[in-house]
C-alpha cells in the first residue's frame, strides 16, 4: 500500500446511496399503490429466502434517525429515490399527496442538516398499473413518467436541485425483461431491447420538464458500466469484448450523447432476431430528445468484465483472469478498472461533469462480541476505489462526487436480505443501526477530503 496522501479537490462531494424499495418498507401505508417490486417479491419463489421489502429497513418511518446518522457520519449529500407509486398510485393521474409529503419532509430533514438531496426519480419500482398496460415496453410508459417526473420537481423542485432521471438502465431492460431475474420477471430479449428504447427516451422527455419546474437544476442520468477487457489478444476474444461493451456500456452511452444506437449492434441484435422488426419502436425526433443536454452523467462501477470467446477450440491462452479476490456477490475486485472506465468517459463522450453514484461491496461481516463491525474487506475496497478516483481526477476527469453503496445494508432485489453492501449494520430483527469500520474510516475521509 502507498503511503502517499491522497487529497481531493475542494467542494468534492462525499455521499451514500439508497433506493426507496431497498429500505422503506411501509409498502400500503399512506395511500401508496402497488409496484412492480411489490407483487414480484410476493410470488413465491422469486426472491431468495422468501424475502420482501414490506419492511425492509423501515426507513418510511425512521428517517428522522437516519438523517441523524448521516450526520454523525458527516455526509455531504445523500442519493436516494422516489418511489412512483407513492406518488401516483395508478402511474399517472391522481397525486397522493401524504406520498409528496413524506419526501418533502425528508429533503427539509436533509437540508437542515447540511446534507444534499440527490433524487433518483427511478429505481426500478413502477407502478403496477402500468405494468399491467405494458410497462416500460410500452411507449405510453414513457409518456406517463414525464408526468410523474413534472409531478415531483414541481413540489420538491424549489429545495431539491440535484435529480437522476433513471437508475441503471441496461438492468431494467435486461435484468428484468430479458434474464427474468428482477421485476416484472420477463424473458423475452426483444422486449427488453425496446424497452431500453422506452426507458431513455422517458429520460430524454422529462429532462426539460425538470428543468422547467426546477430552476437550478443540475439533471443526469445513471449508467452502471462496466470496462470489457480481452481475456487474450485473440481476434475472437477481442470480438468478445466489442460486443459486450456494445451491450452493456455503448448501446446507452451512444443515443446519450447523440451518436445513436451503434450501427455494430443493431446489426449483431437482428442477426440474432432481437429486432423482429427493425427499429421501428425509433420515431422521429426520439433520437433527439434522448441525445438531449445533461448537466451530468452518474456512474454506478462495481466490476470489469473479462470476455472471452467459450467457443473458439483454437483460442489463444488467456492473459487476462479474474482474481481470486471477489466480494459475496461474486463479483470480483478489480479498483484499476475504475479508472480506465473514468477516463474513457472523458475522453471518448466528454460529459460536463462525472459523478459516481454507486460503489462498494458485499461482505457480511457483522458484530463481534463488543458490537464493532471490522470490516476490512469493504474498507480497503473503498480506499482503492477512491484512490482510482483520484488519480482520474489528476488526469483531468471532472469527477465532482462520489457516493457509497450503500447507507446502511439493505433488500437487495432477488438475493434479498442475504446481501450486505451497507458502510453500516442493520439488525433486521431490531432495526438497529451500527456502523462498521468502514463508515467510521469513510467519516475520517469526509472530514479530511482525503486519507
Ligand atoms: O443494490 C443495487 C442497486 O439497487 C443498484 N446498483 C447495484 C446495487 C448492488 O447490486
Amino acid at each position: 500500500m502507498s503511503s502517499e496522501k491522497i487529497v481531493f479537490p475542494d467542494g468534492f462531494l462525499w455521499g451514500t446511496a439508497t433506493s426507496s424499495y431497498q429500505i422503506e418498507g411501509a409498502w400500503q401505508v399512506d395511500g401508496k399503490g402497488e409496484s412492480i417490486w411489490d407483487r414480484f417479491a410476493h410470488t413465491q419463489g422469486k426472491i431468495k429466502n422468501g424475502d420482501t421489502g414490506d419492511v425492509a429497513n423501515d426507513h418510511y418511518h425512521r428517517w428522522p434517525q437516519d438523517i441523524a446518522l448521516m450526520q454523525d457520519l458527516g455526509l455531504q449529500a445523500y442519493r436516494f429515490s422516489i418511489a412512483w407509486p407513492r406518488i401516483l398510485p395508478a402511474g399517472r393521474g391522481q397525486i397522493n399527496q401524504a406520498g409528496l409529503d413524506f419526501y418533502s419532509r425528508l429533503v427539509d430533514g436533509l437540508l437542515e442538516a447540511n446534507i444534499r438531496p440527490f433524487v433518483t426519480l427511478y429505481h426500478w419500482d413502477l407502478p403496477q398499473a402500468l405494468q399491467d398496460e405494458g410497462g416500460w415496453a410500452a411507449r405510453s410508459t414513457a409518456e406517463a413518467f414525464v408526468e410523474y417526473a413534472d409531478v415531483v420537481s414541481r413540489y420538491l423542485g424549489d429545495r431539491v436541485q440535484n435529480w437522476i432521471t433513471h437508475n441503471e438502465p441496461w438492468v431494467v431492460a435486461y435484468v428484468a425483461h430479458a434474464f427474468g431475474e428482477h421485476a416484472p420477471g420477463m424473458r423475452d430479449f426483444a422486449t427488453a431491447v425496446t424497452t431500453s428504447h422506452h426507458v431513455l427516451l422517458s429520460h430524454g422527455w422529462a429532462v426539460p420538464v425538470i428543468r422547467q419546474n426546477s430552476p437550478e437544476a443540475q439533471v443526469g442520468i445513471t449508467l452502471n458500466l462496466s470496462p470489457s477487457v480481452a481475456a487474450s489478444p485473440s481476434a475472437a476474444d477481442y470480438q468478445v469484448m466489442r460486443y459486450h461493451d456494445g451491450f452493456f456500456n455503448r448501446w446507452f452511452l451512444d443515443p446519450l450523447y447523440g451518436r445513436h444506437y451503434p450501427a455494430d449492434m443493431v446489426a449483431a441484435y437482428q442477426a440474432q432476431g432481437y429486432l423482429p422488426n427493425g427499429l421501428d419502436f425509433v420515431r422521429n425526433g426520439d433520437l433527439e430528445a434522448i441525445a438531449v443536454h445533461t448537466d451530468f452523467l452518474g456512474i454506478n462501477y462495481y466490476s470489469r468484465s473479462i470476455n472471452r470467446d467459450e467457443v473458439a477450440a483454437d483460442n489463444l491462452p488467456p492473459t487476462v483472469v479474474k482474481r481470486d479476490d471477489v466480494t459475496e456477490m461474486g463479483w470480483e475486485v478489480y479498483a484499476p478498472a475504475l479508472f480506465d472506465l473514468l477516463s474513457r468517459l472523458h475522453f471518448d463522450y466528454q460529459p460536463p461533469k462525472l459523478y459516481i453514484t454507486e460503489n462498494g461491496c458485499s461482505y457480511s461481516d457483522g458484530p463481534d462480541g463488543n458490537g464493532r463491525i471490522a470490516d476490512t474487506r469493504r474498507l480497503k475496497y473503498l480506499r482503492d476505489h477512491f484512490t482510482q478516483a483520484h488519480k482520474a481526477i489528476q488526469n483531468g476527469v471532472p469527477l465532482d462526487g462520489y457516493f457509497v453503496w450503500s447507507l446502511m445494508d439493505n433488500f437487495e432485489w432477488a438475493h434479498g436480505f442475504s446481501q450486505r453492501f451497507g458502510i453500516v449494520w442493520v439488525d433486521y430483527e431490531t432495526q438497529e443501526r451500527l456502523p462498521k469500520d468502514s463508515a467510521l474510516w469513510y467519516k475520517d475521509v469526509i472530514a479530511h477530503n482525503g486519507f
